[in-house]
């Protein structure tokens, strides 16, 4: 089964990308595997287009655990995926315990994924750069060379004047501009994932990771 880490900062639309992802898989509803704190997990099957609805309305309770959601592929693809949807980094001292736990969860996931996908708010990029946490994400995925994708999201609150210099000044990470909540822009990620799969079925796992 494939492994693909959302990983990024909080409130980049990480969740709503991940259900975008899976609604884009042609996915109904997905099994949801909510890493607590407290033993058991919370296991829920989730509507795809509620879930949705609820994050672009509000509604939505902040997600602030790990979530793994099982996505089902193409018949041609057939492997299913594994989309962890991380909470979101930060360099704050005064995150609680929780908050921290939850971290280190998703740099433990960061060491053994197949696939990253690297959620950054287009809209808040400071003079198109990235943050020191997002260039450290970025090294890391880049020193264990998993394959990697960086996501600008949000790209709907942008003009095509400033989408352009982003372009320019991030050109080496080829962003991928899209907008989860308009839906645009994210069929690349879908064969992205459908890429992963099959590369990482036509190899031995031990070869996982050195591909890109
Ligand atoms: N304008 C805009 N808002 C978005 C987009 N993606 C997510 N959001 C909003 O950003 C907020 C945080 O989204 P969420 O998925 O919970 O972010 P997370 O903390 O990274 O998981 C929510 O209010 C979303 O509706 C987008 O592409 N464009
Ligand atoms: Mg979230």
């Amino acid at each position: 089964m494939n492994h693909c880490l959302v990983i990024g900062q909080h409130n980049v639309g990480k969740t709503l990308l991940s259900f975008r992802l899976a609604q884009l898989c042609g996915m109904k509803s997905v099994f949801v595997l909510r890493e607590l704190d407290s033993d058991p997990h919370l296991q829920q099957v989730i509507g795809v287009n509620e879930a949705i609805h609820s994050i672009i309305d509000g509604t939505n309770p902040r997600i602030v655990d790990v979530q793994t959601i099982g996505i089902g592929m193409s018949q041609e693809m057939g492997q299913p995926a594994i989309l962890y949807d991380s909470v979101g980094l930060s360099e704050k001292f005064d995150d609680g315990l929780y908050r921290r736990r939850q971290m280190a969860r998703t740099l433990d996931l960061f060491v053994s994924c197949d696939l990253v996908l690297h959620v950054v708010d287009a809209s808040t990029l400071v003079t198109e750069k990235l943050s020191l946490i997002d260039t450290q994400i970025k090294s890391f995925a880049r020193a264990r060379r998993v394959p990697y994708v960086l996501v600008a999201n949000k790209a709907d609150l942008l003009s095509m004047r400033r989408q352009h210099r982003s372009h320019l000044t991030l050109r080496q990470d080829k962003p991928l501009f899209v907008s989860a909540k308009m839906d645009q822009g994210l069929t690349p990620l879908k064969h992205v994932l459908e890429r992963t799969n099959m590369v990482n079925y036509s190899y031995p796992f031990w070869m996982r990771g050195v591909l890109n």
